[in-house]
Order: C-alpha cells, then sequence, then structure tokens
C-alpha cells in the first residue's frame, strides 16, 4: 500500500491534467466564432480609438505625420504630378465635429446650390489639402422625394468634406409609376458611377436617413459594412441581427463578387435582406461601427405598401445569387445629369 500511493497520485494527477486540457480546448474550439464580435474589437475600434487620440493631437503633429507618410508611399503609388504634390489624408480625418445637430429646414435647392463652390460638376469633391483615402460613390435610390432632398444635401456634403473623402452623389430616379425597385437602382447606380470614375467602393443610403456623428466614417469598408446601426424612430436599437438596410457600404470587388443586389424585389421590403444573405453566402461578413457612433435620424415618409412575395423570394434567393443581379439587369438611363450638387441619373428598369 505504502509504495503504491506515490504512484496512485502520479496516474491521478496525469489523468486530471489530460482531462483539463481536453476540456479547455473543446471549450475553445466549441465558443462559437462571432465575426461580427471579432470585427467590433479588433478592427472597428480603431477609429474610435484614434478618433480620441486626434482630438488630442494639434494641426502641426498632424502635418508631419502625413509628412512622413507619403514619402513613404511615393513611388509605389500612382504617379501623376498632381498625387506627387499633394500629401495622402490622414487616416482620421482632423475637422470632426462628433455629435451633430440635425436641420430639417433645408434652404431650397437653388440656394443652396450657391453655398457649394467647392464642388465640380455633378457634385464631386476632393479635398484641397490632401490625396483622398477613398474614392466614394454615394447612391441614393430615389423617387417623389424632394422634401428630403435638399434635407439630404444641405447635412451630408459638410460632413462628407470633414471626412476628406474623394466623392460623388448619385441620385437614381426610377422613371415611371411601376413598383420602387430599390435594389435594381442601387445596381443602376453602381454601374453607371463606375463609367463615370474609378471608385473604390459604395456606399447604399436611403436619402431619409441623416447621420447624428460624423466619427461614422464613409470610407471603404474591409468587410462590408452596415451603417445605420441605431436609428432615432427604432429607439436608437437594432432592430435584428443581420439587418443590411438603411445605409451600407460594400467594396467595388465585395459588390461584384456577390453579383449586386437581387433584381427581383419590386415594392417594399426584402431586397436588404437578401444582400445580407448574399454576403454571407460569399464569406464575408457584417461589419458595424459602435451603436454610439453609427447613429440616424430618420426624416419622416408615409410607408410604402410592404411586398408580400419578399418572404418568399428571400426564401429560395440563394439559388439566384448567381443568375440574378449586375449579371442579369436590364435598364435603361434616360438622362444622366452633372448637376451642381450631385450626379441624377433618369433610369427606367425592366424585369429580367
Ligand atoms: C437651419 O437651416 C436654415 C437654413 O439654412 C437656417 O435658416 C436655420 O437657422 C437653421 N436652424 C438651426 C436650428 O440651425
Ligand atoms: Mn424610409
Amino acid at each position: 500500500m505504502t509504495v503504491c500511493r506515490p504512484k496512485l497520485w502520479k496516474y491521478l494527477s496525469i489523468t486530471l491534467s489530460f482531462v483539463l486540457a481536453a476540456q479547455l480546448l473543446s471549450g475553445a474550439f466549441s465558443r462559437k466564432f462571432d465575426p461580427l464580435a471579432y470585427v467590433m474589437s479588433v478592427h472597428q475600434r480603431i477609429p474610435w480609438k484614434i478618433w480620441n487620440e486626434s482630438l488630442q493631437a494639434s494641426s502641426e503633429t498632424y502635418q508631419m505625420g502625413n509628412g512622413a507618410e507619403t514619402s513613404a508611399q511615393e513611388g509605389t503609388q500612382d504617379s501623376s504630378l498632381l498625387s506627387k504634390e499633394k500629401p495622402l489624408c490622414p487616416p482620421v480625418p482632423p475637422y470632426l465635429a462628433g455629435r451633430l445637430t440635425i436641420n430639417r429646414t433645408a434652404p431650397s435647392l437653388e440656394e443652396l446650390e450657391r453655398t457649394h463652390p467647392e464642388l465640380e460638376p455633378g457634385g464631386r469633391y476632393r479635398p484641397a489639402e490632401c490625396r483622398a483615402r477613398h474614392r466614394v460613390a454615394i447612391v441614393i435610390p430615389y423617387r417623389d422625394r424632394a422634401q428630403h432632398l435638399s434635407v439630404f444635401l444641405f447635412h451630408m456634403h459638410p460632413v462628407l468634406q470633414r471626412q476628406q473623402l474623394d466623392y460623388d452623389i448619385y441620385i437614381i430616379e426610377q422613371a415611371g409609376s411601376g413598383k420602387f425597385n430599390r435594389a435594381m437602382l442601387m445596381n443602376v447606380g453602381a454601374l453607371e458611377s463606375l463609367k463615370q470614375y474609378p471608385y473604390d467602393c459604395f456606399i447604399f443610403h436611403d436619402i431619409d436617413l441623416l447621420p447624428e456623428d460624423d466619427r461614422n466614417l464613409y470610407t471603404c469598408p474591409e468587410q462590408p459594412r452596415h451603417m445605420s446601426i441605431a436609428v432615432d424612430t427604432l429607439n436608437y436599437k437594432l432592430p435584428y441581427e443581420n439587418i443590411f438596410g438603411g445605409v451600407s457600404a460594400l467594396t467595388v470587388d465585395q459588390f461584384k463578387q456577390v453579383n449586386g443586389f437581387s433584381n427581383s424585389f419590386w415594392g417594399w421590403g426584402g431586397e436588404d435582406d437578401d444582400m445580407s444573405h448574399r454576403v454571407r453566402y460569399y464569406g464575408f461578413f457584417l461589419s458595424r461601427y459602435p451603436a454610439h457612433i453609427g447613429r440616424y435620424t430618420m426624416l419622416s415618409h408615409n410607408k410604402d405598401a410592404p411586398n408580400p412575395e419578399r418572404f418568399d423570394k428571400l426564401y429560395n434567393g440563394e439559388k439566384r445569387f448567381k443568375t440574378d443581379g449586375i449579371n442579369s439587369i436590364k435598364y435603361k438611363v434616360l438622362d444622366i445629369q452633372l448637376r451642381r450638387l450631385f450626379t441624377w441619373v433618369h433610369v427606367e428598369l425592366y424585369p429580367s
């Protein structure tokens, strides 16, 4: 007995440590990987963190940092004379205001045009002081919302300019009085904007949503980014986890990989959830800024009748991802105008 006891302890401790190790390992593997939490913890916190730092940084440090960055970038980036003269813009713009007040009484479009001499024809803007890091097409599906248009432009141009983006706003207006097809209009906006300029990404934007915080950066996302997280009319709460409607950002490559939006959602609803499926089906995941940054005010309007077919379309959507999208869209551009504050695309949509 006395000889056995140390052996018994040895066996016991070995067995125990095996059990413990196995438990730890299985625990690590069985825990569900939550890509959203991952992005929030690693990538999406970065803008907020740098913002805190940039609050303390003076404009001199911003310029110094910038100069160093440019000299390293030169030669590898494009070699045009213009881009060599300008430093690359800082990762976090120094002009941000943080929380914004929403002004729902905008001047008329004519008046607004006079206050934006900095815009090139078609509403194009690039920062004068530096080379933008992101070329962004803001794509807005549109019909019968003249009262929202001026409020939106009044609010958005200053925000996007403080964010030092190379951007343009595309108002994609559906012709006729047939059922509205938001998703097709966004496909058209993406395709038509790329004919004009080599954008890096698209931000698909409902015209009735206004960001309440300019730290909500309209930059190109690493993973498809849902931006309208906390909307005032929804008590600033995310209604469900995989929502992708309202305001969302995709790079040109991501958009092409998922074949754009479905063309088969006529009437209100469903197309954004279909896009959410597409994005995850093709191996991307949804990213989001923190909820206190992704806040929006929604302008009021009469709600359209929901499309009763949307659930069926959603349910069998996966079968159509490869055949229903930018590779099958049918539309005709009736007019395209470079207006002072935006590029206007008037388009007729056809079922495909
Ligand atoms: C909202 O904008 C209008 C038009 O520019 C201006 O007259 C008004 O003072 C603004 N209201 C507030 C509360 O800032
Ligand atoms: Mn709406």
